[in-house]
């Protein structure tokens, strides 16, 4: 499998940490380091159109977008974190490609440090995780017209087959 990630350098204090981590969750499935392309950008706005050409190249099964965007004193902010969503979720619905959104939106530094810790709570490793997860699906429901994909019962029932696999995994007989 081949990823991609595109990178805010706005607030790479952050950025730089939330790129490790995901880098390493791609690192522990297995991925080598030629699996893994990394695309740096000025800042989370510019992050939806290098997503989207990103994914017009065909050559990933997930992208990753990560960026920082610190609530100031006027409504840039604002701006900036629901233009950077929606172009994310654009370039994704346009392009069938999974792209994870590793944009921490957050009213103050420490709230992002937080959420970028390399030992606990790194959004870039759940958000490795998430492509991982999201590229594999693809892939299984790829060329599924209709029909059911998900097994009757569900998670309301106790019963978590999804994709002809249970819980663990194990290949379910239908
Ligand atoms: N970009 C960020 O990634 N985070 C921010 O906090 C931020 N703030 O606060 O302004 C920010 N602004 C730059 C923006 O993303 C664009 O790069 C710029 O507007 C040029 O298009």
């Amino acid at each position: 499998m081949r990823f991609g990630i595109v990178v805010s350098r706005f607030n790479n204090f952050i950025t730089d940490r939330l790129l490790a981590a995901a880098v390493d969750a791609f690192e522990r499935a297995g991925a080598a380091n030629e699996d893994v392309d990394v695309v740096p950008v000025p800042g989370a706005f510019e992050l939806p159109l290098a997503a989207k050409k990103l994914a017009a190249t065909g050559r990933y099964d997930a992208l990753i977008a990560i960026g920082c965007v610190l609530r100031g004193a006027t409504s840039h902010y604002d701006y900036v974190c629901s233009e950077t969503a929606r172009g994310l979720q654009l370039a994704q619905m346009d392009s069938g490609l999974p792209i994870i959104f590793c944009v921490l939106t957050c009213d103050t530094l420490e709230q992002a440090i937080d959420r970028a810790g390399l030992k606990s709570g790194n959004k870039g490793f759940e958000a490795g995780l998430a492509a991982i997860e999201m590229a594999q699906l693809s892939r299984k429901l790829r060329g599924k017209s209709g029909g059911a994909v998900v097994a009757s019962g569900g998670a309301a029932s106790g019963s978590k087959r999804v994709a002809g696999r249970d819980a663990a995994g194990k290949s379910r007989r239908s």
